[in-house]
C-alpha cells in the first residue's frame, strides 16, 4: 500500500509534471544539513552581511556532495518509499546531487537577482518517466525562490517537439508564452518533477535564504555504472556531470573518510546488490 502518494498524486505527477509531497524529512536531518551548508559557506542565516560572499549563479549551488549530512537524507526510509511509488519498482540508486543557498535576490549582487533560464537538464523526448527532486530544508514561501515549473508548455511537449528548434531552445525553451507555476513548501517537504518539465528556481524576494537539498533516484543501473558509483561514494567524488560544470568552490575529492552507509544506503549507492 502506498505511504506517501496516492493514485491521485501520482497522476497528477504524470498530467501536470510535478508533485510536492510534505513531512518526508524530519527536522534533525534537515537541520544538519543546513549547519553543513552554513559551515562551508561560512555564512550564518541571521547575518544578511554573511549572505553575498560567494559566486553561486542563479540556483545558489554549493557543491557538497559528500557530507554526511546529505548521505543521511538519501538514504532515509521515508525519501526512499516516497521514489518507490513515483517509480513503482523498489530497486532504486540514489542520486550524489548537491545542495543550494539562495539568499534574497539584492541587486548589488547579480548572482542573486537573476533569474536563470528556464531548462531541461535531459532530453525533452525522452518520454520514459524519469523524476528530479528537491527537499525544502527550510519553510519555502512563494516568494523566496520556491521551484518554478512551466506545466502548459509541459503538457504541450509532443507537439513542441515536432516544430524545429534552436539548438539553445532544446535546452533552454523560449518560455515566454507560459504562465510560471512556482511551487512552495513546508520545511521538509520533496519536490519531484518529471524530467520533461522545464524547470528553473525563481528568484527569491523573501527576506530569509532558502536552503534545499537536490535528491533523486532512479531504477538500478548496470554493473559498469554501479562500480563507477561505489567508487564515487568511497573517494568523495563528485559525480562527472558536477565536476564538468567547474562550479566555484568544488572540492574534488571532497575532504574525510567516506561517508557511513545504513543498510538501505549500500543498496541505494551499489555497494550491495538489490
Ligand atoms: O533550485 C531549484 O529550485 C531548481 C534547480 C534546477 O534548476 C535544477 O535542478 O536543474
Amino acid at each position: 500500500m502506498s505511504k506517501w502518494i496516492t493514485p491521485e498524486d501520482r497522476q497528477h505527477l504524470l498530467e501536470e509534471g510535478w508533485l510536492a509531497v510534505a513531512d518526508v524529512v524530519p527536522r534533525e536531518v534537515r537541520e544538519s544539513v543546513i549547519s553543513s551548508i552554513c559551515e562551508f559557506l561560512k555564512v550564518d542565516p541571521n547575518d544578511t552581511a554573511s549572505w553575498y560572499q560567494h559566486t553561486l549563479g542563479g540556483h545558489g549551488i554549493v557543491p557538497l556532495h559528500h557530507h554526511q549530512a546529505l548521505w543521511d537524507v538519501r538514504q532515509l526510509p521515508s525519501v526512499y518509499e516516497l521514489f518507490t511509488e513515483v517509480y513503482e519498482t523498489p530497486e532504486l540508486w540514489v542520486t550524489m546531487d548537491r545542495v543550494s543557498f539562495k539568499a534574497p535576490a539584492d541587486e548589488r549582487w547579480l548572482d542573486s537577482s537573476r533569474m536563470s533560464p528556464f531548462h531541461w537538464d535531459g532530453d525533452p523526448r525522452q518520454k520514459q518517466l524519469m523524476v528530479q527532486g528537491l527537499v525544502f530544508l527550510t519553510d519555502t514561501d512563494p516568494h523566496q525562490g520556491g521551484v518554478a515549473f512551466l506545466p502548459d508548455l509541459y503538457k504541450q511537449l509532443d507537439a513542441w517537439t515536432e516544430e524545429p528548434h534552436s539548438e539553445e531552445e532544446w535546452r533552454r525553451p523560449d518560455c515566454s508564452r507560459f504562465p510560471i507555476t512556482r511551487v512552495p513548501g513546508k520545511a521538509g517537504t520533496v519536490v519531484v518533477w518529471h524530467r520533461r518539465m522545464p524547470h528553473t528556481s525563481a528568484l527569491n524576494r523573501g527576506t530569509k535564504p532558502r536552503f534545499v537539498q537536490y535528491v533523486t533516484m532512479s531504477p538500478a543501473g548496470n554493473d559498469e555504472e554501479r562500480e563507477e558509483r561505489v567508487q564515487l561514494w568511497r573517494k568523495k567524488i563528485p559525480p562527472p556531470w558536477a565536476v564538468r560544470q567547474n562550479v566555484p568552490m568544488q572540492q574534488n575529492p571532497e575532504p574525510g573518510d567516506s561517508p557511513t552507509l545504513t543498510a538501505l544506503g549500500r543498496k541505494l549507492v551499489g555497494v550491495e546488490p538489490w
